[in-house]
This record gives structure tokens, C-alpha cells and sequence, in this order.
């Protein structure tokens, strides 16, 4: 899955730029400790500064940040950028406290709800390899559509239309949440995205029974 994969990078390097700091800190802190100066009897300097020392620690830490802030933002850039070809297109409609995903391409303008009750969970249909664009928004207050498997999470706004796009590599069936407290039923707030293959996706989408997933077709 390409987004799950850019974020793992994400997460992988920046955990050990983490670590590699952290591990450097307590080093220095245990030299400090450790060095015994009062045993040896040796006295403290009275220097107060030390401009150049100061200066490659300041720049260290800005090379750094620098570093994190353009690479995170440069894979989030990549995450984002438009599709190749043209998208299959979802609107994603989400509500206190249940999604509605719609199918504008669909012949008959398809879409699936449920009522976000037990076992009535609305399923996302998408085809494995096509891009698929979702336009996310809200009709009543703000939510979060987020897929932890992908590792993708975006807010959803009243008024608002979010728009990101997703491919998915492989058949498989995740579970998604609402991941912005919305109220008494947030935590009921589930959905299913499921991945078929190109074909069973258009048999889907043609409305033929045993194709696709769960979730009331409206
Ligand atoms: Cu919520």
C-alpha cells in the first residue's frame, strides 16, 4: 500500500533520528556524571560562553529540524499529489454518528450507509490498483475518517471538502474508525474498507448481488 508505506518510512526515520538524539543526550549526561571532577580536584571553569561550541550545537539542531520538517513534508507532498489517471471517485459523507459513501460514476448513483449499530457497519468499496479519490465531508460536526492499517487519517469538516487519494495494492478487507470525538456514539463510529479486484468491482458497482461487501446499498 503506498500510503502505509510512505508513513512507515516517515515513522521509521524519524524514530531514529529520536533515538539516535536521545541515546547522544544521555551519554553526555552520564560523561557529566561520571567524569568525578571534585575527586580529581580539578576546578570548574569561570568561562560563562562558549560562542563556537554553542554555534554547532544551535546548528546541529537546525540542520535537523530542517531535515525532518522538509522531508515529512516533501513524503506528505508525495501522499498527496494527484492521480496518474483518472480516479474512481467517492464522496464520503460522514454524520452523528455513521458514514455514507456515494458513488457519483456509478451508474445508478450508488451509495452504501448503515447505522454504525452492532454489526451494521457500512463497507467502502474499492478496486485494487485504480487510484481512488475521496472527497470527505461532514453534515453536522467535525469527524476524522482513519484507516490504521493505512495509516492514513484525515479530518472532515461541515461545509468542507476534504480530497485526498488512495491505492490500494492488494484484496483485503480493514477497519476503519472515527478517530475526532463527535459526541455520545463516536465510539460506535465504525466502518470497512474493502478492496476487490477491478472486475468484482464493476459487478459492484452494476448492483449485483454477492459482489462487493456489507453495508446497506440505498
Ligand atoms: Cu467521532
Amino acid at each position: 500500500m503506498k500510503q502505509r508505506h510512505i508513513f512507515g518510512d516517515v515513522f521509521a526515520l524519524e524514530s531514529i533520528v529520536a533515538g539516535v538524539v536521545f541515546l547522544v543526550v544521555l551519554a553526555l549526561l552520564g560523561y557529566a556524571l561520571l567524569r568525578r571532577r571534585a575527586a580529581r580536584q580539578v576546578t570548574a571553569s569561570e568561562r560563562a560562553e562558549r560562542p563556537r561550541l554553542e554555534a554547532y550545537y544551535v546548528g546541529a539542531l537546525t540542520a535537523f529540524a530542517v531535515f525532518l520538517v522538509a522531508w515529512t513534508a516533501w513524503q506528505n507532498h508525495r501522499e498527496h499529489q494527484a492521480a496518474e489517471r483518472s480516479p474512481v471517485r467517492v464522496d464520503v459523507s460522514s454524520f452523528q454518528w455513521c458514514w455514507n459513501f456515494s458513488y457519483p460514476q456509478a451508474p445508478a448513483s450508488r451509495s452504501v450507509t448503515g447505522t454504525c449499530r452492532g454489526d451494521d457497519l457500512p463497507t467502502l468499496v474499492v478496486p485494487t490498483g485504480r487510484p481512488v479519490q475521496l472527497r470527505l465531508t461532514s453534515r453536522d460536526v467535525i469527524h476524522s475518517l482513519w484507516v490504521p492499517h493505512l495509516r492514513y487519517k484525515m479530518d472532515a469538516f461541515p461545509n468542507h471538502v476534504n480530497t485526498f487519494t488512495v491505492t490500494l495494492d492488494r484484496e483485503g478487507r480493514w477497519r476503519g474508525k472515527c478517530a475526532e470525538f463527535c459526541g455520545l456514539r463516536h465510539h460506535t463510529m465504525h466502518f470497512w474498507i474493502k478492496a476487490v479486484s477491478p472486475e468484482e468491482y464493476d459487478r459492484w458497482l452494476q448492483g449485483e448481488q454477492g459482489a462487493g461487501g456489507q453495508g446497506a446499498a440505498v
